[in-house]
């Protein structure tokens, strides 16, 4: 397949598509900016400067910032791209659009309903509340509403990945012999362990949460909701990366001058992701009682393989930095760097989000490990370790690659290239402040989830080292980031607003030094890997799910209803 062979920008070739896409991108940037600014109210809260909401909002709040974060602005924002990456790859338009938008519109549908569930708890003459943050297992209860909203955007979700194996059978038939474009591949292997993951949640919501919250059953059993919550928990954060690897790989090369390194090796980087995604959640509940530690141990040793493919990926892809940076005349050990299109916010972004995932990588290393977690489970070093991975290496990859994907939605020019590229240094240094911050306070014991921290507040002359010095720098990053947030609004606002032109780069993306033709086979045989995927899920997930029912009832203690 020769790649980027396609003249004329995306819209020009899939108008209905992009259309879709458009749409998927723009709920996502609504999610964005009001999480953003929860954000913003979030920190100023923590570090007791202004307290704009009351403390009994702080949960509906902290609830509002995540769900539309990391559900939200993530999950729209990756359908766009994994429809880009198909038809773009497959050179077709989706089957059928009809099936398109009602994904689309369940998805929407979905977030109203979650959403308007959540700031119904701010107000008290209306009865509605969900003050149960994204991680919403039992014992805090919402109203079924957020539920639902939930269920619905979660089957919406499932519905597009399906829409992407539609539109591949259907090339297939087509093309019985070609290799699986890879960034079509890339998307079907990350649905796969998107369905068979978040099916763990869809039976905690349908079958225990909406009932209980409806009042048909009067108790549920806490470990088991909370169990099956880190079944989808864990694969939902490769749900949110693997669109950025897919960008890293097939983007990222060809901006920095040059070819994708292997492409082998990427399709191994996304089989590993298929298999080893979902039996490693347990690694978030390493201090439930209620789990015995040998089931732990085995999910330890899953997460320390999984380190495999991010390590691989660190590799392919800065090799292939290095090779765009010599095609560019770039010499030396380092000197290579130099070479590479700094002023171009779309590589710079990607570049620095890849950046901060090698650190977030570490903090994740040591949150794998079973006895030093005891140490950071529960602490604001957490919130510092997700924030560079979902609010960094994924939320500025998206924003970086918006600069790429708007004039290929909508056949305008970015209005601000230098706007763009101060918006994600921006966001570059205010995570550096912020997450470096909650990393150290974390190591000092001090509580995530919290709205009442009992450690001295804002300080405008703190000591170095001391808690003022620590809330300081949160304050400082969390404000930089919002700055950034907003900058960013704008120029998408700004382009969207200007007028069409003709001179855009054409769609495409990188080609590749070692192309399909050196992958085996069998890594296309998706069959195979789900088969696997789900096996291991049985023999990481049997027995504690047996031990947990067998003492806990399936509906709480007491068994049945
Ligand atoms: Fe995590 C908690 C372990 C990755 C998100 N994680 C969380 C939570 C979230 C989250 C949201 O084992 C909190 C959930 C909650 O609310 O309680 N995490 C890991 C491990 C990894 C990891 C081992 N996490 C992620 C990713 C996320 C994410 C990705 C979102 C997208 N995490 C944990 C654990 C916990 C946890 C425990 C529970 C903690 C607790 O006690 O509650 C690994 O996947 C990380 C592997 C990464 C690497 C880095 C490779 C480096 C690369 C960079 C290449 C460089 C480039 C640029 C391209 C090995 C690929 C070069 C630039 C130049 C200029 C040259
Ligand atoms: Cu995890």
């Amino acid at each position: 397949m020769s790649l980027g062979a396609n003249s004329g920008t995306y819209l020009d070739q899939f108008p209905d598509e992009a259309k879709l896409i458009r749409a998927t991108f723009y709920s996502s940037f609504a999610a964005l900016f009001v999480g953003a600014l929860m954000g913003l109210l979030q920190v100023l809260h923590r570090v007791d400067i202004v307290r704009l909401v009351p403390s009994e909002d702080y949960y509906s709040y902290l609830t509002l910032h995540a769900v539309l974060l990391v559900l939200t602005f993530t999950i729209f924002f990756l359908v766009g791209v994994f429809t880009w990456g198909v038809t773009t790859s497959l050179d077709r338009g989706l089957e059928d659009l009809r099936y398109t938008w009602t994904w689309y519109g369940l998805m929407a549908g979905g977030t109203l309903m979650a959403g308007i569930a959540i700031i119904g708890g701010f107000f008290d003459a209306i009865p509605l509340s969900a003050a149960v943050l994204y991680t919403f297992y039992a014992p805090l209860q919402a109203h079924p509403l957020f539920y639902i909203g939930l269920a619905l955007f979660i089957v919406g979700s499932w519905l597009a990945g399906i829409d992407w194996f539609r539109s591949w059978w259907a090339w297939k038939r087509e093309n019985p012999d070609e290799r699986i474009p890879l960034p079509t591949f890339m998307a079907l292997t990350t649905t796969l362990f998107w369905i068979i993951s978040s099916l763990g949640v869809a039976i905690s919501v349908v079958v225990f949460l909406i009932p209980w919250s409806l009042g048909f059953i009067d108790q549920v059993n806490a470990l088991l909701t909370r169990t099956l919550f880190w079944f989808f928990g864990h694969a939902v954060v490769y749900f949110w990366l693997m669109p950025a690897y897919m960008l890293w790989y097939v983007m990222l090369p060809k901006i920095s001058g040059g070819k994708l390194f292997s492409d082998p090796l990427a399709r191994v980087v996304f089989v590993l992701f298929l298999i080893l995604s979902t039996p490693t959640g347990i690694h978030h509940q390493y201090l439930d009682p209620g789990i015995a530690e040998g089931f732990k141990f085995i999910v330890m040793v899953n997460t320390m393989f999984l380190l495999l493919p991010s390590l691989l990926t660190a590799f392919t892809v800065v090799a292939s930095m290095e090779h765009g940076a010599r095609q560019r005349g770039g010499t030396g050990y380092f000197g290579w760097l130099r070479a590479l299109p700094w002023r171009n916010p779309v590589f710079t972004g990607m570049a620095l989000a890849g950046l901060m995932f090698a650190a977030a990588g570490f903090s994740g290393m040591i949150n794998a490990g079973m006895n030093i977690n005891y140490l950071v489970h529960n602490t604001w070093w957490v919130v510092g370790h997700f924030h560079l991975t979902v609010g960094t290496a994924v939320a500025l990859t998206f924003m970086a690659a918006t600069y790429w994907f708007l004039p290929q939605l909508t056949g305008k020019k970015i209005w601000s290239k230098s706007l763009g590229l101060a918006q994600v240094l921006l966001w570059f240094i205010g995570m550096t402040f912020m997450s470096n911050a909650m990393h150290r306070a974390g190591l000092a014991g001090i509580p995530r989830r919290t709205a009442e921290p009992q450690y001295s507040g804002f300080d405008f002359q703190p000591a170095a080292g001391s808690v003022g010095e620590l809330n300081m720098q949160v304050v400082i990053g969390g404000t930089l980031l919002f700055v950034s947030t907003v900058l960013f609004i704008a120029i998408v606002v700004m382009t969207i607003r200007g007028s069409k032109v003709d001179a855009l780069p054409a769609n495409g993306y990188a080609e590749t030094l070692s192309g399909p033709e050196d992958a085996p086979l069998v890594l296309d045989n998706l069959r195979l890997w789900a088969g696997i995927a789900i096996a291991l899920v049985v023999l990481a997930y049997a027995l504690p799910l047996a031990s947990i029912i067998g003492r806990g009832g399936l509906f709480g203690p007491g068994g049945s209803p």
